[in-house]
Formats: C-alpha cells, structure tokens, sequence
C-alpha cells in the first residue's frame, strides 16, 4: 500500500506543486468534517486529484488526508516523500522529522505523514 500511495504522489504532485495548500472548511460545505466528491468539484486541485488524496479509498477526504496532502505539496522533487530540506518550510513537520520518518529512512512518505497527522 504504501509503495501505490508513494506512486499516485508523484504523479500528483508533480502537476500541483505551484498550489497552496487547501483549508478543510472551505470545501466542506456541509460542515461534517470531511470533503466528499460533490463537495470537492469546487475545488479544483482536489477535484482533479480525489483518488490519490483520499488514501483509505473510502470516498470522503478527511483532516488527516488533507493534511497529508498539503504537507506533500512541498515535495520539490515529486518522489512522493519530503526529506529535510523539504520540509524546512513545515514547522510542525520539521520540528518533528526524526519522530515523524518512522523506518528512519530520512525522509517521510505519505504513510508516516498520515500516522503523524492521525495521532493529533
Ligand atoms: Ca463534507
Ligand atoms: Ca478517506
Ligand atoms: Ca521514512
């Protein structure tokens, strides 16, 4: 699972790195917490990329996977992971790398980010 997410990144990430990151409640119109399709094709970065944000495939995007998904918007070099230096621009992230990159590999991927982002 985590080498497909890591995959589906790079593809995304690779079209999307210009973009902001994206507040949850702005798309979530009706305010449960998470972004479904519907609500999602107001908002084209996440229109277009549904699939690849929503990691646990159960058709919903939620805090965490947003989350995720904007902290790998930093991903300069679109391998689906950030390294240090990518992540300089994340406080939080930054301030907790060594905790965050689980396998000790010296980067996070998708998989660590969202355990990460899960516990708070
Ligand atoms: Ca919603
Ligand atoms: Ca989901
Ligand atoms: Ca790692």
């Amino acid at each position: 699972m985590k080498f497909v997410h890591s995959v589906l990144f790079v593809a995304l990430l690779s079209s999307v790195t210009a973009f902001a990151a994206v507040d949850l409640k702005a798309a979530d119109s009706d305010k449960d917490g998470t972004i479904d399709r519907k609500e999602a094709a107001s908002v084209a970065i996440i229109s277009k990329n549904f699939d690849a944000i929503d990691l646990d495939k159960d058709g919903t995007i939620d805090s965490t996977e947003l989350a995720v998904f904007n902290a790998l918007l930093k991903d300069k070099d679109s391998d689906g992971t950030l390294d240090k230096i990518e992540a300089k621009g994340l406080k939080k992230i930054a301030a907790n790398f060594d905790a965050i990159d689980a396998d000790k590999d010296g980067t996070v991927d998708s998989a660590e980010l969202s355990a990460y982002f899960a516990k708070k």
